[in-house]
């Protein structure tokens, strides 16, 4: 049963009762209906308490029945809501804990609100590309007035229950909300009905049109290409406009438009993706984990550095070792900066600053890493420079202390193998900047042992990052896809594209920065430096040259003044390069290659069917355990355009019937040789099936 109903002394409590987070499915609904109408017909009541068990009052609508026919079972939402906000006998919703989306919405539907201090409150729908279904955009500015409800609906943000003590949402603020809310409901049964109705206040607000014409303004601009946000401004105008009734209606029509978009299905994607990311299928959630007090850090660069401050941001000490004293002097000098930065920002107060690098211990000394529960190594990628790193631990490493690599291309096995204890040796693979990104590829080596994965992936959570388990291969996940994308994005160029014209498309489908600008950001020397290794580990595997060609004349990007732009002293603005186009047409010509008007459709589809097709044998392969992991890869550490889901929620979207067409048309055309469609593709299609389902 989803829902329990108990008496006490004349009171009904309603109590939620749907792990693990009180969501309002089908039988949760109905369980509360049921108990409303039991209290009805029961003398002895003369007043409800709804709440929830457990760690929330209720976390929503159940997501998982979005588009489902449970979603428009009765009794919905609405007739629930209505139901309780119709009752005779006063109602009386007890919030602690979580009161979001649906749950408020329930909630605003009683004529009653105590809440516990603590409690997180808001309507987050819009970060799941819908705005609130049941009422919400027309209750809580009733509630709590415009300016405060339009900031919550369109923000999604949770607002904490005390900042909202005397906003006219909660009757009462009580610690024991048990009790309160007991006591509460006898004092309002005593009273003579009818009971106060939210949908009865009034909207008070000076000049309500040019808020709202302001917040549309503003919000345009934040939300472009995300429908929702939008919406949500309209329904709540629709509310000050036309009333409640008929803003229930229109903010109704809404709901119905939005949740059918694939903005909405990409962002639920993301929200089931990430919590997805963090189950490993044959690592069980009770698996025991190991105790994190201490980490150790090796290489003080700008890596290393960023790792460390993951730890030390949430209170976990770090030794931070280096080979030299300067460049340890350096390493605390950039992590120092940073947080100086951000308490310029007015992000982190100033005195939190010194106790953030009090919990830094800087050493020269391997002797030093003795007490480290967790050693992550952050060194030059190469595989001679780890085996002295992992020797080195073997010897002073705390038995059972995890030994993790920040390789971003190295065979994690062999590096395990480097030691006498390759069960406790993983992956840990950090973005740059390592202190920004949420991606975290943790790689999992053949014998990297259960409960080492299982605590990598808590500690992973703690330090706020979306972890992502992947098998050992060249790359991994996020970077054996990348190399497939810039494959095609050089071959393009020998075919009749220029720089300017691959990046302008790909970021127009959304990408915060097409391949060209991206590889003069990070350096083209980084690339030519793997292509060079490409060559001699895969020297039957084709590749365009042309990029080796412009790292010849010294043009490795941003830090040089030149890449596959040009760049003005101080700017990064990027400058199409005439030096540069010429090269790339006269090479073209060299290599016999007749130049053609390529569309941007045709860009985007190469770019984005190379991820496709290497993400579909990354999972035929078991490198990656679900489509949903390459897509947080994607989403969190490669810019794809969130309102897309990643590049295998998007394939869905296209339909891999044409997914599989279209890669077998480029397969059979000029460097046709790149495109070995990944059976995977093939066998879903076929089904009509997706990678999703
Ligand atoms: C809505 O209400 C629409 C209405 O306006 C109109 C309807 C007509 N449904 O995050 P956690 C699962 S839209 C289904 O790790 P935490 C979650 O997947 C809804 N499942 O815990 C996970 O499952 P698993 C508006 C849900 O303690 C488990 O619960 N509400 C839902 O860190 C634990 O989640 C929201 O957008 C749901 N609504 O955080 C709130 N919520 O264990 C979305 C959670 O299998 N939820 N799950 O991986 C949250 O923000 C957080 O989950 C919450 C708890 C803060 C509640």
């Amino acid at each position: 049963m989803a829902v329990d109903y108990t008496t006490h002394d004349g009171v009904a409590v309603i109590t939620l009762n749907n792990p693990p987070v009180n969501g309002l499915g089908l039988s949760t609904r109905a369980g509360i209906v049921e108990g409303i109408e039991r209290a009805q017909d029961d003398p002895a009541i003369k007043a409800i308490v709804l709440t929830g068990a457990g760690n929330a009052f209720s976390g929503g609508a159940d997501i998982t029945e979005f588009n489902t026919p449970k979603a428009t079972q009765e009794p919905t939402l609405a007739t629930v809501i209505k139901t309780v906000e119709s009752s005779a006998k006063p109602v009386v919703a007890a919030i602690h804990s979580v009161a979001m989306g649906g749950g408020l919405e329930l909630a605003l539907g009683a004529h009653y609100r105590i809440a516990a201090p603590g409690a997180q409150i808001a309507l987050p729908e819009v970060k799941l590309g819908i705005l609130p279904g049941a009422g919400g955009t027309q209750r809580l500015p009733r509630a709590i007035g415009l300016e405060a409800a339009l900031n919550m609906i369109v923000s999604g943000a949770p607002v904490m229950s005390q900042v909202l003590a005397h906003s006219g949402l909660f009757d009462e603020l009580e610690g024991e909300l048990a009790e309160a809310a007991l006591a509460f409901a006898r004092k309002a049964g005593a009273k003579e009905g009818p009971h106060p109705k939210v949908r009865e206040r009034k909207i008070e607000h000076p000049n309500a049109e040019g808020f709202i014409q302001f917040a549309r303004n503003s919000v345009a601009v934040l939300a472009k290409n995300f429908p929702a946000p939008l919406k949500c401004i309209d329904a709540v105008e629709a509310g000050v406009k036309i009333g409640f009734d008929k803003g229930l209606a229109f903010e109704r029509e809404c709901f119905v438009a939005l949740v059918q978009t694939p903005e909405s299905r990409a962002l639920r994607h993301a929200f089931f993706g990430e919590r997805a990311a963090s189950k490993i299928p044959d690592v069980p959630a009770d698996t025991p984990v190991r105790e994190i007090r201490q980490v150790a850090v090796i290489g003080a660069g700008t890596m290393g550095g960023g790792i460390a401050m993951n730890f030390i941001n949430v209170g976990i000490p770090v030794t931070l070792l280096e080979t030299k004293q300067e460049a340890l002097d350096r390493g605390l000098a950039t992590i120092r900066k940073n947080y100086e930065a951000s308490v310029k920002k007015g992000k982190l107060k100033p005195e939190a600053l010194e106790e953030r690098m009090a919990l830094v211990t800087p050493t020269l000394s391997y002797d030093d890493l003795k007490n480290a529960d967790l050693i992550v190594e952050a060194v030059f990628e190469e595989l001679g420079v780890k085996e002295q790193v992992f020797k080195r631990l073997d010897e002073v490493a705390k038995s059972g202390a995890i030994l993790a690599s920040n390789t971003s291309t190295l065979d994690v096995d062999k590096i395990a193998a480097f030691t006498k204890r390759p069960q406790d040796v993983v992956g840990m693979h950090f973005f740059s900047p390592a202190n920004v990104m949420k991606l975290l590829e943790v790689v999992r080596g053949k014998q990297t042992a259960k409960d080492v994965l299982a605590t990598v992936m808590k500690l992973a959570k703690k330090i706020r990052k979306t972890a992502v388990v992947s098998g050992v291969c060249d790359g991994f996940i996020g970077n054996r896809m990348i190399e497939q994308y810039i494959r095609q994005a050089l071959f393009m160029l020998e075919e009749g594209a220029l720089p300017a014209q691959v990046d302008r498309a790909i970021e127009k489908f959304g990408f915060a920065m097409g391949p060209f600008r991206m590889s003069d950001l990070a350096g083209n020397d980084i690339g030519w430096a793997i292509r060079k290794r490409r060559y001699h580990e895969y020297p039957e595997m084709h590749y365009s040259k042309i990029a080796d060609r412009l790292c010849e004349t010294g043009r490795f990007g941003q830090k040089t003044g030149g890449g596959w732009y040009d760049y003005k002293a101080g700017d990064r603005t990027a400058h199409p390069s005439k030096v540069v186009d010429d090269m790339i047409v006269a090479y073209s010509k060299e290599t016999n290659t007749e130049r053609r008007k390529i569309s941007d459709e045709e860009i985007v589809e190469r770019l984005v069917f190379a991820l496709v097709n290497e993400g579909a044998k990354i999972l035929e392969e078991g490198i990656a355990s679900k489509a949903s992991d390459i897509d947080m890869v994607y989403l969190t550490g490669y810019g794809f355009p969130l309102y897309r889901g990643g590049p295998m929620l998007y394939a869905d979207t296209v339909g891999l019937y044409n997914v599989e067409r279209a890669i077998r048309r480029y397969a059979s055309r000029p460097n046709g040789d790149a495109w070995q469609l990944a059976p995977r593709i093939a066998e879903l299609a076929a089904q009509g099936r997706g990678f999703n389902g």
